[in-house]
């Protein structure tokens, strides 16, 4: 399928999602919104596409926020759907059963950087700038800042950022533990694509599940959560790369596995 906002090429594996809007710093509206929300659809069912890579188009933005000339005239009603398809398109990145890596090429502020939160990991150029601004605009983060920001970076920063909604750098993102690794900006997509090609030499299956597996850590208590690990691990063993991951372990040999 075709979309306006977005563009997504598939080699080895990987399925690339470039937010493109550049003229606005890839700004979310709506429209980008729904359609990320369709493509991931079509990419949790799509065989050949075993990791994602979100970056954003150009070399100043991975996305800017929000948009802001789509929110200014809107009342707490109508502002309630644009929150939803948001929130929607987040959780389709958090809950894909496959790895998404966030390729950051320059500011990821508001909403930006709240689609990144959702990503599994997060890769950013030596350009990127992080920050939730929102209080700048009277406003405060509203797709999932308060609650993905404090569980990742603990609550005392997270204040200082969504209260003062000051900018930070890719090295201080890089130590409060927001992104996983800072490279040259000319390098970033190749970063981006060695660790998805890593990643989808690995069991599909078994990446599915230890990422349903963890991210339930953030929702519930330790003894539930073990026991959804259990569930998971058990199932782990009705698949075909169980036996051909145990088995290469005792033939001395790599694993081939079929996603199955
Ligand atoms: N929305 C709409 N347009 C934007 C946005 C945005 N968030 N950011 C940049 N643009 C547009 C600018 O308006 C400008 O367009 P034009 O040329 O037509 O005036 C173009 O992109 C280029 O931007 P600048 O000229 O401002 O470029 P600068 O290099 O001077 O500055 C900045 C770059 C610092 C990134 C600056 O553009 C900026 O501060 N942008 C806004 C950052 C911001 O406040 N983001 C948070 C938005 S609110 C949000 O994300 C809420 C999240 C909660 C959502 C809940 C569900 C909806």
């Amino acid at each position: 399928m075709e979309y306006k906002n977005l563009l997504c090429q598939k080699e080895n594996g990987l399925a690339i999602i470039t937010l493109n809007r550049p003229k606005e710093l890839n700004a979310l509206n709506s429209e980008l919104l729904s359609e990320l929300s369709s493509l991931l659809d079509e990419i949790a069912v799509d065989e050949s596409a075993r990791v994602v890579i979100i970056t954003g188009s150009g070399d100043r933005a991975f996305v800017a926020g929000s948009d802001v000339k789509e929110m200014q005239n809107k009342t707490s009603i109508t502002v309630r759907e644009f929150v939803l398809t948001n929130r929607k398109a987040n959780e389709k990145i958090e809950n894909l059963p496959k790895p998404v890596i966030a390729a950051i090429n320059g500011y990821a502020l508001g909403g930006g950087c709240e689609l990144a939160m959702s990503c599994d990991f997060r890769i950013a150029s030596e350009n990127a700038r992080f920050g939730q601004p929102e209080i700048n605009l009277g406003i405060i983060p509203g797709a999932g800042g308060t609650q993905r920001l404090t569980r990742l970076i603990g609550m005392a920063k997270a204040k200082e950022l969504i209260f003062t909604g000051d900018m930070i750098d890719a090295a201080t993102a890089l130590s409060l533990g927001l992104v996983h690794k800072v490279v040259p900006q000319a390098s970033l997509i190749n970063e981006a694509k060695a660790l998805g090609t890593k990643l989808a030499a690995k069991s599909g299956p078994a990446l599915a599940r230890a990422k349903a597996s963890i991210n339930s850590a953030w929702q519930t208590t330790l003894d539930t959560g073990l026991d959804m690990e259990m569930q998971y691990f058990s199932l782990a063993f009705a698949t075909e790369d169980q036996k051909e991951g145990m088995s290469a372990f005792i033939e001395k040999r790599t694993p081939q596995f079929k996603n199955k």
